[in-house]
């Protein structure tokens, strides 16, 4: 009886949202559906490319830069919302120049993009024929999502949108600022998810293909799980290959970002955010965090060290994550010359280094705060990132090594006794940042069991 009414309510409620929106948007076609919706998640097949990538730069800009306060979230807060709204009338960044962005991610190793197509203040970076509140609109007038996606593919970057769900300007949309805490006073949702559906559309089919649609702003009431599946079902259809995050449905556990029910919420991927995701080698996971401390451009905010940057790499990849690093750019249009030294720092690393990052897995060894370990074939990478003492002492792995060698430069000796392995390293080779031992065994390193390690505070 239950399961029958079950289908009976998904079928009523797939033929409500479709009434409603008069969308395409079904997510049983009839009774007899299963009671589970759709495919919710993409194939390892599908994420293999994401999954080599392993870095990729997030950016957060908009006429909000003007004030260097937080886009959307300062919107009725420090910026009252009549000033806020009225920015786009002179945000000009007549120094913007998209080959520059795109040459900054490249050469600090990132391999995809993800641009703020639309952030929670309901600005659109391109000229949407669904609103006026649009960059060509603007003293700019330029399509910034153009630019972007055609200097992405001039420099072999996968261009990607950031979009939000919940629009805090949108007259149809019921919440808006402060920060989601006020209603409109005429909110239209159904037509606000035909907006949606029309400008994401719009996205895919002037700027696409799309590598990734970065969803955020999921949280609030108005958005229900059953429109995020359709959303995704929807998005999969108009591009097949298309990359979605987890935050187009409602499964996502705060910044955490792992994925509550992934049998019932669609998403291809989890997204902790400012922090290191545990390690997780099943589910396809990413950080996203601020290079500063402000997603968008802030003056004088405070700077990620390079040694914080490749630690955060480093323990990401470790975990077998991706790390999306964000950038704010400033009003002008250039991105802030530190940040952009900053990034070449972590690109120079990575030039030197990157064997034991991409195309990696997370392990064998867990990550902890000292160390990390990444795999390819039959090599094992430790990722020494402070000496506790003399020589680390690990597990043993279930593989013999037959050759050990420092990727970072210098000697190094490693033991397998019993049931550890020990490695030694003497001091003058022990690097600041990381220092990596290169492990070569005597089979795949993928199948051994990821291996916990005690790490003193653990016996505290
Ligand atoms: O509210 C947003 C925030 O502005 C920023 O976009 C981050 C980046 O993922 N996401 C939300 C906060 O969780």
């Amino acid at each position: 009886m239950l399961r029958s009414f079950n289908r009976m309510r998904l079928a009523v409620g797939a033929m409500i949202l479709s009434l409603t929106c008069g969308a395409t948007w079904v997510l049983a076609e009839s009774a007899d559906a299963p009671d589970r919706p759709g495919k919710l998640s993409a194939s390892e097949q599908d994420m293999q490319w994401w999954r080599e990538a392993k870095f990729g730069m997030f950016i957060h800009w908009g006429p909000v830069s003007l004030k260097g306060t937080e886009i959307g979230w300062s919107r009725g807060q420090e910026v009252p919302e009549e000033e806020y709204d009225a920015l786009y009338k002179r945000f000009n960044p007549t120094r913007f120049d998209a080959d520059d962005w795109v040459k900054v991610a490249r050469d600090a190793g990132m391999k995809y993009l993800v641009i703020t197509s639309k952030h929670h203040d309901g600005f659109c970076l391109w000229p949407s024929k669904y609103t006026d509140y649009h960059i060509g609109n603007t003293p700019f007038k330029r399509d910034v999502l153009r630019e972007l996606a055609d200097a992405c593919k001039r420099h072999d970057v996968r261009f990607s949108t950031y979009h939000s769900i919940c629009d805090w300007y949108h007259p149809d949309y019921p919440l808006g600022s402060p920060g989601g805490r006020s209603e409109k006073p005429n909110p239209n949702m159904p037509r606000y998810h035909e907006y949606l559906k029309n400008q994401l559309r719009e996205i895919i089919e002037n700027y696409g293909p799309i590598a990734i649609m970065w969803f955020d702003g999921e949280w609030e009431d108005p958005w229900t799980r059953e429109h995020g599946n359709a959303l995704y079902a929807y998005l999969k259809e108009l591009q097949p290959d298309l990359i979605i995050n987890n935050r187009v449905s409602k499964g996502r556990r705060s910044m955490a970002g792992t994925t509550t029910r992934p049998d019932l919420n669609a998403g291809d991927y989890d997204t902790p955010e400012q922090q290191i995701g545990n390690f997780q080698r099943g589910r396809p996971w990413e950080t996203c965090m601020t290079i500063c401390k402000q997603w968008a451009w802030k003056p004088d905010d405070p700077m990620k060290s390079l040694k914080e940057c490749i630690h955060t790499l480093v323990q990401v990849v470790g975990g077998d994550g991706n790390l999306l690093l964000n950038v704010g750019p400033m009003p002008d249009g250039r991105i802030e010359p530190r940040q952009v030294e900053r990034l070449r720092e972590i690109g120079q690393w990575l030039d030197k280094y990157g064997q034991s990052i991409y195309g990696t897995r997370g392990g064998p060894y867990k990550t902890t705060a000292h160390l990390a370990s990444t795999h390819r074939d039959n090599v094992v990478y430790v990722h020494v990132l402070d000496w506790q003492g003399e020589t680390i002492v690990l597990p043993n792995l279930p593989k013999k090594v037959v050759e050990s060698t420092l990727l970072t430069g210098g000697a190094v000796s490693v033991w397998q006794r019993n049931d550890t392995l020990e490695i030694a390293v003497p001091p003058q080779y022990r690097q600041e940042i990381n220092t990596i031992v290169k492990l070569v065994l005597d089979g795949p390193a993928g199948d051994i069991e990821p291996i916990a390690i005690e790490t003193p505070q653990d016996d505290e």
